[in-house]
């Protein structure tokens, strides 16, 4: 008689195992950098550039030292004595700390203040003189490659003009020849706004240097941790074993807390200068004017067409808007991110993209709110023009992308961009959705309610996307190889702590992680602690974004638990003395082959491994496993979103939005539907309401809520989530994909092709997003494009 295990009841895989850090998040109980205290610790605030383009006359900092309290004011010449002014970014690029020569945009940190108090730091700063001789300012691309357009990185010896990078991927040849044989090509032209992650929690740290152990910890709001030490090893040139970081508990990251920023930079260069701790916490329109935004990039996309609809060719130029410096934390050899992991889901003979990047004077960044390196870009552009092409064809939409997919069994499938899908199923993810929405019947209303003069309108967008970097032959920031990491040690009793090298933000790790070793081990979730985010104990990962934590970090979690179900297998037989081929495993348990009675729990393993283990054997029962992925994971997911324009005002209402998304095995359905929630969340904002302008001046249109509009529960529509479909990663060991970004990156094009679908009689091809009640009614009255 088996006496396994239900999974079900030990919090093993596919469980909806309530989330264990919510105890103390939602008792107020959470550690966040601002809630760490130091004896001695003193508080440091950045004076910002209210300009965003002037050369620096003077600086004066006179009158901020003669205010009590105040304990130093640092500017940039003085960071320059430390080799400090500049730093190096995650793009071979460099950045400035503190400027000395030039504010290169609204918001650039130009010096700060340490004080016994945030409000005296503040008011010091506010007390700063700074002489500024205003520049011409360039604010989107196309001003930047302008004739006679001022050069931004002046600095940069042999940088003649505004370009950051020109890059290309594809066959350019075989792309213009099947544009020849084309029967329509269906070009758009689009933008995508530049957004903001704005994190509820902004950026900060706590710089501890001790001059007595020559030891400097830092607690930081950092994705990851160990990329910070490296950067900090190299910037302050400290060796890493005199550096720990520590990243506690944070209130969101979406990407923004990727970067390493000036603020983290002066807070330990002041901790250093004073021998004290210092503490540095961002406002909210420091945040939202300075860190790590999203997107700002312009398309200029074509399809070659067959008159059935068949795609024979893609065509794409892509314009980045980089801001001053080029901070983009993603890997090194894709200098537009994976822009062209774009049209992976279709079988598209030919491809070429090309991409420039451009310097203007807005913040840096680029790489950001669940982006994975620009996907978000690549599937919007995609399944716009995808949307475009079958209505210029005159093809229904679904249909259309039907005739053009990868088909199930044609997977592994080699992109014309160089990506290997390797698996899903687009077909049976699209027939679940278009049933879930009442596709047909939803066609026939909404001619209906036209000739009644109402605009109802539908959208679809499908996509695969490619999570998890990623294998080492490709992929690495700074040199660094993106693998990760986990470190398993059972105790005596059987309970266990594993530590990681992601760094949860809120997307659940302690709960989820601990779900992989029950379900490898038969060992209780509750019995498993989870740590991430400290470098002194955890083992070297490159942390989390590009939903990369469960592809990587997942699969080493599961490794090493194999690494430790092996060693109990030799513990076992010892106990059951019998050899390790005569034992059989069930969850949590070995026994002998053909007597399942006769056998040894995990737990009784575990006490063997200290008190019985057999001669020769090293005591204990603990191991690490890093993990080089062989591949990306590739989640395919459908949105399809119903909407009715009002046309009298613009203003549009979501009906209904149905979401397939196959991500492969699901460790916990409860986290990943929440983390689909809050993608489409966050792809309705960006559709209906959310970005950030810039005026003529570079005024940053979107440095606070009134302008900067995040979606409350009010205007946030709900959300259908089917999960039928299951196509396991075939190399991860338990066959699960990442899918923290799915919704966010697909979900944008399904609102914006229901809009433009609501209004596909009156010639406009394309309004820009966010698809604000003015930009709809003009297009609707006008009927011309709005950008
Ligand atoms: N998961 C699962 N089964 C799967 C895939 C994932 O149960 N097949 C679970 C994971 O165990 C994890 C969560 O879903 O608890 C997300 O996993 P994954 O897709 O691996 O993504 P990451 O953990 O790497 O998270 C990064 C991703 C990114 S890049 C951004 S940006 C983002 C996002 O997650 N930022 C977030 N979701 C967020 N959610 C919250 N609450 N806060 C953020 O800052
Ligand atoms: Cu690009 S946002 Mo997430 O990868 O941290």
């Amino acid at each position: 008689m088996s006496q396994a295990l239900d999974e079900n009841k030990i919090g093993g895989l596919g469980v909806s195992r309530k989330r264990v850090e919510d105890n103390r998040f939602i008792r107020g109980r959470g550690n966040y950098t601002d809630d760490i205290v130091l004896p001695g610790m003193l508080h440091m605030e950045i004076l910002r550039s209210p300009l965003a383009h002037a050369r620096i006359k003077s600086i004066d900092t006179s009158r901020a030292w003669e205010i009590p309290g105040v304990r130093l004011v640092l500017t940039g010449e003085m960071a320059a004595t430390r080799n400090l002014a500049w730093m190096p970014t995650l793009s071979y690029d460099t950045q400035a700390v503190l400027a000395t020569d030039k504010v290169r945009f609204q918001g650039q940190e130009v010096a700060c203040v340490v004080a016994d108090d945030p409000y005296i730091a503040k008011d010091a700063c506010e007390a700063i003189d700074v002489e500024y001789e205003p520049l011409p300012v360039i604010v989107n691309p196309e001003q930047a490659v302008a004739e006679g357009a001022p050069l931004i990185r002046d600095d940069k010896a042999g940088q003649a003009d505004n370009v950051v990078y020109r890059w290309e991927v594809g066959d350019q040849a075989g792309t213009d020849a099947a544009f020849e044989h084309a029967a329509v090509v269906s070009k758009l032209r689009l933008h995508y706004p530049r957004s903001h992650p704005s994190p509820i929690e902004c950026c900060g740290s706590v710089a501890d240097f001790d001059r007595a152990t020559g030891k400097l910890t830092v607690y930081m709001t950092t994705q990851a941790p160990h990329i910070i030490r490296a950067a900090v090893a190299m910037v302050a040139e400290l060796p890493e074993h005199l550096i720990r970081i520590i990243s506690p508990d944070i209130g969101g990251g979406f990407g923004n807390k990727v970067p390493v920023y000036p603020g983290y930079v002066c807070s330990i260069l002041c901790s250093i200068l004073l021998e004290r701790p210092v503490k540095w916490i961002e406002d909210k329109t420091g945040n939202l004017i300075s860190t790590g935004f999203a997107r700002d990039m312009y398309l200029d996309g074509e399809l070659a067409l067959r008159a059935d609809g068949k795609i024979l060719g893609v065509r794409m130029h892509a314009e980045a808007d980089h801001g001053a410096f080029f901070a983009d934390a993603q890997p090194s050899k894709f200098k537009i991110g994976l822009l062209h992991s774009t049209f992976a889901c279709y079988n598209v003979p030919a491809a070429h993209l090309t991409a420039r990047g451009t310097y203007t004077n807005k913040a840096p960044g680029g790489v950001a709110y669940r982006c994975s390196f620009r996907v978000t870009e690549a599937m919007f552009f995609q399944e716009r023009m995808v949307h475009q092409a079958a209505k210029d064809l005159g093809l229904d939409p679904a249909e259309f992308r039907r005739r053009n997919f990868v088909r199930a069994d044609a997977f592994p499938y080699r992109t014309p961009f160089g990506f290997l899908v390797d698996s899903g199923q687009p077909e049976a993810c699209l027939d679940v959705g278009l049933k879930a929405v009442g596709y047909e019947d939803f066609l026939r209303q909404k001619e209906e309610a036209r000739r009644r003069g109402r605009r109802l309108g539908i959208g679809i967008s499908t996509m695969t996307e490619p999570l998890g970097a990623g294998n080492s032959r490709e992929y690495d920031i700074l040199g660094i190889k993106m693998f990760d990491s986990a470190e398993l040690r059972v105790h005596m009793t059987g309970k266990a702590l594993l530590r990681v090298g992601a760094k949860s933000q809120g997307q659940g790790h302690e709960t989820t992680w601990a779900q992989i070793v029950s379900h490898e081990l038969g060992i209780p979730a509750d019995d498993v602690t989870v740590e991430e985010g400290d470098t002194d104990t955890a083992p070297f990962g490159m942390g989390t974004y590009a939903s990369r934590s469960t592809p990587v970090a997942g699969a080493a979690i599961s490794m090493v638990s194999r690494k430790i179900r092996a060693k109990a297998r030799k513990l076992a037989a010892h106990l059951l003395e019998v050899s390790e081929e005569d034992l059989e495993w069930e969850l949590g348990r070995f026994s002998v082959r053909g007597v399942p009675e006769h056998g040894v729990t995990i737990q009784e393993c575990a006490m063997a491994a200290y008190g019985n283990m057999p001669d020769g054997m090293e005591p204990g029962l603990e191991n690490h496993a890093y993990y080089d992925p062989p591949n990306l994971t590739w989640p395919f997911a459908v949105y399809i979103v119903t909407v009715e324009v009002d046309p009298e005002t613009g203003v549009w209402d979501v009906l209904n939005t149905v979401a397939v998304d196959d991500c492969g095995v699901r460790i916990n359905p409860m986290i990943v539907e929440g983390q689909i929630m809050g993608g489409l969340t966050e792809a309705y904002a960006m559709a209906n309401m959310q970005f950030i302008t810039f005026d003529a001046e570079g005024n940053c249109v979107g440095s606070n809520y009134m302008d900067y509009l995040l979606p409350t529960a009010w205007e946030t529509p709900g959300f259908e989530l089917h999960s039928e479909v299951v196509t396991p990663s075939p190399h991860h060991p338990i066959g699960a994909k990442g899918v923290g970004e799915c919704a966010a990156v697909g979900g944008p094009a399904a609102f914006v092709n229901a809009v433009m679908d609501a209004l596909d009689d009156t010639g406009v091809r394309n309004i820009d997003m966010p698809l604000l009640p003015d930009r709809v009614w003009e297009a609707l009255t006008q009927h011309h494009d709005v950008s």
